[in-house]
């Protein structure tokens, strides 16, 4: 069988973007492949923040797993933090990755420039080589993520070309070579404001996203407010009409329409019809995780599920970890 494994970061509630992207795919996935999905705590403080709310947030991140559909009896959930392994292998691999190959990251260029080189941390830079630990420490085949996650699935993969080149026996390689798994609609959910950005959970401006934990209410004045153009004709053109595609992308993720099905619908209807559809829509797919979520969240089980869940990724993260420093000549023993 062949293994998976994605993380998503606490560094905020995930939006609409992230479920479309990453977390919608995962639900079907955990049927067919041995899965891991992470609550990546640690790449979440690349960038600061508060540590009441970044532990809140690890937890909830932890119950919206479960509350979307995850099954712990058939997939590992876990939170980064508590295997250490991760840590470990991101040293080892910062050891075998350039400078210059992170600083080519273009995530790395877009959020080192907001905040200028001295305000930024090393770890944003060293971001992707703890990603790329997450991947291989679990022989993982197959990564399903958003399209902005490409560039650092290519810099995992030319990693363990590089590392297996380097440190691994003939016919025995050290570490597995992921593929990555992009989801066909809605790999890039863009901004409700600013449609040629990407949708993020740490925009400062709530209006540009769809949380997965908003009230209904939000959700019908965030789509409402989301800007389009002054056409009125509801079509696909990413290009010159961003904001209706992005909300054709959306709805359809959100729903069994395609998009021609969508236009098709719409055809002569102004963009007011259309968006209080889409709000609904989006209120029928949140507002039973939601209602699972809140019954998660307090309770001994989702400890019980994160336990076990750490438990297994250790025994697997371990003995990755312990190839790559016997490949390298670690320590006193193989
Ligand atoms: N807008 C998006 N459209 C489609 N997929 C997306 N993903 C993120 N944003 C979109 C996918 O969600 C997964 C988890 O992402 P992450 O939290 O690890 O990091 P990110 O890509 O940096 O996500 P955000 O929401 O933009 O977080 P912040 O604001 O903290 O930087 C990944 O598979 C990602 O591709």
């Amino acid at each position: 069988m062949e293994t998976i494994f994605s993380g998503i970061q606490p560094s905020g509630t995930p939006t609409i973007g992230n479920y479309i992207g990453a977390i919608k795919q995962f639900i079907n996935l955990q049927n067919d492949y041995k899965c891991y999905f992470c609550v990546v705590d640690e790449h979440a403080i690349t960038v600061p923040q508060a540590p009441l709310e970044l532990r809140q947030q690890t937890l909830s991140l932890a119950a919206l797993y479960l509350a979307v559909g995850l099954n712990p009896k058939k997939a590992t959930i876990f939170i980064q933090s508590e295997v250490s392994a991760h840590a470990e292998a991101a040293w080892i691999i910062q050891c075998n990755t350039t400078i210059g190959e992170l600083e080519r990251m273009t995530q790395f260029k877009d959020k080192s420039q907001k905040n200028g080189r001295t305000g930024v941390s090393a770890g944003l830079l060293t971001y992707p080589p703890l990603m790329v630990g997450d991947i291989v420490l679990y022989n993982a085949n197959l990564v399903p993520v958003g399209d902005d996650q490409k560039q650092h699935l290519e810099l995992t993969r030319d990693f363990v070309e590089r590392f297996n080149k380097r440190y691994s026996q003939p016919n025995q390689e050290i570490l597995t070579m992921p593929e990555v798994k992009i989801a066909e609609h809605g790999s890039r959910v863009m901004s409700l404001q600013e449609p040629t950005k990407k949708m993020s959970k740490s925009d400062p401006n709530k209006k540009a996203f769809i949380s997965m934990l908003d009230e209904p209410d939000i959700i019908r004045k965030k789509i409402k407010s989301a800007v389009t153009d002054s056409t009125g004709i509801i079509e696909y053109d990413p290009e010159n009409k961003p904001g209706i595609s992005n909300l054709l992308s959306i709805f359809s993720a959100v729903t069994d329409f395609t998009i021609d099905d969508l236009v098709l619908k719409y055809n002569g209807q102004g963009y007011g019809v259309f968006k209080a559809d889409l709000a609904e829509a989006i209120v029928d797919l949140l507002l039973p995780i939601q209602t699972r979520y809140n019954e998660l969240l307090h309770s001994d089980e989702l400890d019980v599920i994160l336990d076990e869940g750490a438990q297994v990724a250790r025994l697997v993260a371990n003995k990755t970890l312990q190839r790559m420093k016997n490949g390298i000549g670690l320590g006193r023993k193989p």
